[in-house]
């Protein structure tokens, strides 16, 4: 048995299956983690997520900003933007059971045994596992739940705050920390949030660095797993951090990751003409 890490998919079907070729795959054998942002953008969302249910028993995944537009879109909170290719999810037959699927994932998943934990964007630095898990929990819970649901899905849009204060409460609450775990790239040291920029390491924010690069970050004993930065092209300097966003969907390539053994496989997306070049 074999467990893989594979970078944001965004409807990248082709390219995944490139990739679980050429790693032999099994299904019933080995198992295949992914990083959220299963769908949008590229070319095949609905088939994307058709094909990882039939192997849903095989995954572990934790959800990205992406799936969360999906989950809003899909359930008349908002609408379609710019550059979404959701639409063939929203009238396909077999969309609640998707969805429903979709919606009962988490924000971070911890491997106790290989001391690894698995998330979309990262885990500020002056956070412990312990308290990501529990933040975690707190976003979990409002996705599962009928009476929050909606007003969380309406509510996490936007920016601001841009630091979890611990008496902060409502809706406010439950963005700063879906913004944490789905849309961060740079931080202070105490957590506060720019996500404005979305350029690479070496981009200069006053005060700010990648959530990562924080000498004192409390989560340097664990091994932490990532995507949604395209900009860096899957490097990351840090002991025991590792980046897999490579921008399929932009025209970069696909990566799959040994987590045992930290061998990578990339299958370069652009021989599938999925090149996209609209904004992000
Ligand atoms: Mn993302």
């Amino acid at each position: 048995m074999t467990t893989y890490a594979v970078g944001d998919l965004q409807g990248c079907l082709e390219p995944l299956k490139c990739l679980l070729q050429q790693a032999d795959f099994n299904p019933s054998k080995d198992r295949l983690w992914l990083v959220g942002d299963l769908v949008n953008r590229g070319p095949k969302s609905l088939e994307t997520l058709r094909f990882l249910y039939k192997i849903r028993y095989s995954l572990v995944f934790v959800l990205g900003n992406h799936d969360l537009h999906l989950l809003a879109v899909s359930s008349n909170i908002k609408n379609l933007k710019k550059g979404d290719t959701l639409h063939e999810i929203l009238e396909a037959p077999d969309q609640a059971k998707l969805l429903d699927w979709l919606r009962q994932q988490k924000f971070i998943h911890y491997d106790k045994s290989r001391n690894i934990a698995l998330v979309h964007a990262g885990i500020p630095p002056h956070w412990t596992l312990k308290k990501a898990m529990k933040y975690a929990t707190e976003i979990e819970n409002a996705l599962i739940d009928n009476h929050i649901y909606a007003a969380y899905l309406s509510g996490i849009d936007g920016n601001k705050p841009v630091k979890l204060e611990t008496n902060l409460t409502g809706i406010a609450r439950l963005r700063i920390i879906t913004n944490y775990f789905t849309r961060m790239r740079f931080c202070t040291a105490k957590g506060k949030l720019d996500l404005k920029h979305k350029g690479g390491v070496d981009t200069v924010i006053t005060g700010y660095k990648p959530w990562f690069a924080h000498k004192e970050r409390k989560t340097r004993n664990i091994k932490i797993i990532f995507g949604h930065w395209a900009a860096l092209e899957g490097k990351c300097d840090e002991p025991d951090v590792f980046a897999l966003d490579t921008g399929c969907v932009w025209g970069g390539t696909m990566t799959l990751m040994n987590i045992d053994t930290g061998e990578r496989l990339v299958c370069h997306c652009k021989s599938f003409l999925y090149c996209n070049t609209e904004g992000r």
